[in-house]
């Protein structure tokens, strides 16, 4: 689950709680552990059967029906995985809000909230609760939430979607008692003994380059995560800290197999090329500058495929 739809979605989940809405908060699937440090894993429901029966609080059987289905980050109905396909019939009946930030979104559904000069949902979302006289209710746990995608989203206000609102928007987070230090924390200079021996491994023996077309990448199989007793998830950030800021790359990627042996591919480049129209080929599209796919072939096979696109891409 993308960190900008999950902080996103937490910050209005907590926020229609306090005006006494009956709220759920749904994804296919949970949310990393290292999401936790703001207080929201637990609220996240993976199953996604919307229509269901549910207890009322006299214990008689009851009917749970959504009025309104909001989602967040999500720049197509793909992207809505499960919460979509398992729940088609409640989709068309229901009042449905798609909050995004993408370029790629196509305006999928009727009520699109769509600003493409926002940084991330986060910050839109931010920008709607004011819009709606809400701000109120932000608390400092909201803030810290939503705060921490400007660290993701923007890589630290570096990235060229970082603009003079995701400033104002930062600055006024902090005034709700943002905790500004804690997500900086967690996401860029915590790391464990084990994930600094992954990372030494990779950049020794998995590095690989092809310097006259400016690429550095790495294919990262699972036994590389047994030597080093880690996961995949400890690979959070090699790209950007490594990677990308080589003083000559303008593309960088990495593929890596998951735990259930699918090969996960994220994309990094210079605003000279554009990296979602690389992965939009593998079906899958996100940012210009950073985007990713999965694929179900082997490592080598997407290893191959990926020189090949970028091959083409890179003699236009
Ligand atoms: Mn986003």
């Amino acid at each position: 689950m993308d960190m900008d739809a999950f902080w996103s979605l937490c910050a209005m989940y907590d926020i229609l709680k306090q005006l006494w809405k009956e709220v759920r908060a749904i994804n296919d699937e949970t949310p990393l552990e290292t999401y936790a440090f703001t207080w929201y894993n637990h609220i996240i429901e993976t199953n996604v059967i919307l229509d269901s029966p549910v207890l009322n609080k006299e214990g008689a059987r009851g009917w749970w029906v959504p009025e309104l289905i909001i989602s967040f980050d999500a720049a197509s109905l793909d992207q809505l995985w499960k919460s979509y396909t398992e729940n088609i019939e409640v989709f068309n009946n229901t009042e449905f809000y798609v909050i995004d930030h993408h370029i790629t979104n196509p305006w999928f559904w009727k009520t699109n909230i769509i600003n493409t000069n926002s940084s991330s949902t986060c910050e839109l979302t931010f920008d709607i609760l004011k819009e709606l006289n809400l701000v109120k209710y932000i608390t400092p746990k909201i803030a810290t939430s939503l705060m921490s995608w400007i660290y993701t989203d923007t890589n630290i206000f570096y990235n060229s979607n970082t603009t003079k609102n995701t400033h104002i928007v930062a600055w006024e987070l902090i005034e709700l008692w943002a905790d500004f230090r804690k997500p900086y924390y967690e996401f860029y200079m915590k790391r464990t003994f084990e994930k600094s021996k992954l990372w030494w491994e990779i950049l020794a023996n998995h590095m690989k380059n092809i310097e006259n077309w400016k690429v550095v990448y790495a294919c990262v199989k699972q036994n590389t995560f047994d030597k080093t007793n880690t996961d995949d998830r400890q690979l959070a950030w090699i790209i950007s800290e490594f990677f990308a800021n080589i003083e000559w790359v303008e593309i960088c990627f990495l593929s890596y197999e998951m735990w259930n042996w699918q090969i996960k591919t994220s994309f990094r480049c210079t605003e000279k090329y554009n990296v979602a129209a690389i992965a939009e080929k593998f079906a899958w599209w996100w940012h210009k500058q950073a985007s990713w796919f999965n694929s179900d072939k082997s490592i080598e096979e997407v290893e191959n495929e990926i020189i090949h696109e970028l091959k083409i891409e890179l003699n236009k």
